[in-house]
């Protein structure tokens, strides 16, 4: 099918930073200590906190025994691993420290220059011991071009205690020009189970992910922000094999989240090309945005905002069954 229909990248709602790059500390190589194996290397931290009158290059988060965090990391650089497009020229690191900061107990540091280089650090934590431990995340540009935006996606527990912007988690494939990123909704929020106007899953991942680069790595003059999800589909729905029955009536496993979702809208499309084989990308894409019914709850409107709602909030307590017996896959 030449119009692909995509899950928006997994189901992390907004956990995710994103900032301008803020000059923080100028930290030398080796000045703050580091576990077994690890390695400080020092650079100019970003401040973390927006006060133009107050410098904090930490950020602060906790976890419980057994949580962790995994840090997709990014900034505005090309993707030299692209073909035909040009590399990062800056090398940014990210580490997490113990909470006062004074030890790397973690970190992803790897040069990030040369030829076919991205601008991206992957970084996974986990606290390991028996109690809840508190940590700070430190990020530093270590060489190269100054960034401009930094972001990082947490596909881990949501643990920052400060300095949350609660920012887009759609990217990639599905926030693509060519491509519809589908958000999801729980079927039993839809009208034909008496939920009107239909709710957004709470996981759903935020559109707003800006493009800043043409496919040579050259740089946009202005930056691109694309209409994604572009549309919503239910997830949750029975299948004869997959996951785990939830509480409803009957004994089917239900499959939740937005790989769910995908699916079903894609379903509709195949319906539409059956009914008329020619009809092109765009105009199924189009069809199924002006005729689908609108989504009430707010969080779904673009931008996103994650914003409190009552009724919301009741209906997930009410259903929180559901939710804790349900699984999801990443992406
Ligand atoms: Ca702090
Ligand atoms: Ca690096
Ligand atoms: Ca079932």
């Amino acid at each position: 099918m030449a119009s692909p229909i995509s899950p928006p990248r997994g189901n992390e709602a907004n956990k995710s930073y994103q900032s301008a790059f803020r000059t923080g500390l100028n930290r030398a190589d080796g000045s703050i200590g580091a576990a077994a194996g690890l390695h400080f290397y020092g650079g100019v931290t970003h401040d973390f906190n927006p006060d133009p009158n107050v410098v904090d290059d930490m950020q602060a988060f906790t976890l419980a025994p057994g949580q962790g965090i995994t840090l997709s990391f990014q900034w505005d650089q090309p993707y030299g691993s692209v073909p035909g497009s040009a590399s990062s020229a800056s090398d940014l690191d990210i580490y997490v420290l113990n909470g006062t900061g004074t030890q790397v107990v973690g970190e992803s540091a790897s040069n990030n220059i040369g030829p076919g280089t991205d601008p991206v650090e992957v970084l996974g934590f986990t606290n390991s011991g028996s109690t809840t431990q508190n940590y700070q995340l430190m990020i530093a540009d270590y060489q190269g071009v100054t960034p401009g935006l930094i972001k990082y996606i947490n596909y881990g527990t949501p643990a920052f205690t400060e300095y949350n912007t609660n920012s887009s988690t759609d990217f990639g494939h599905a926030n693509a020009a060519g491509a519809a990123g589908v958000a999801a909704a729980p079927y039993f929020g839809t009208p034909a189970f008496g939920v009107s106007p239909p709710q957004v899953e709470s996981y759903s991942s935020l559109g707003g992910t800006p493009i800043l680069f043409d496919t040579a790595g050259t740089r946009l003059g202005s930056s691109v922000t694309r209409q994604s999800p572009r549309f919503t589909a239910p997830d949750g729905g029975n299948t004869t094999f997959f996951f785990s029955d939830d509480s409803d009536p009957d004994s089917f496993p239900n499959f939740y989240g937005t790989s769910a979702a995908a699916p079903t809208a894609a379903a509709v499309a195949a319906l539409m090309l059956q009914l008329a084989p020619s009809m092109s990308p765009a105009t199924v894409y189009s069809t199924l945005q002006n005729t689908a019914q609108d989504m009430g709850d707010r969080r779904l409107r673009f931008p996103h905002r994650l914003g409190a709602d009552p009724r919301r909030r009741r209906d997930r307590l009410g259903a929180r069954h559901h939710r804790d017996r349900r699984r999801r896959l990443p992406g």
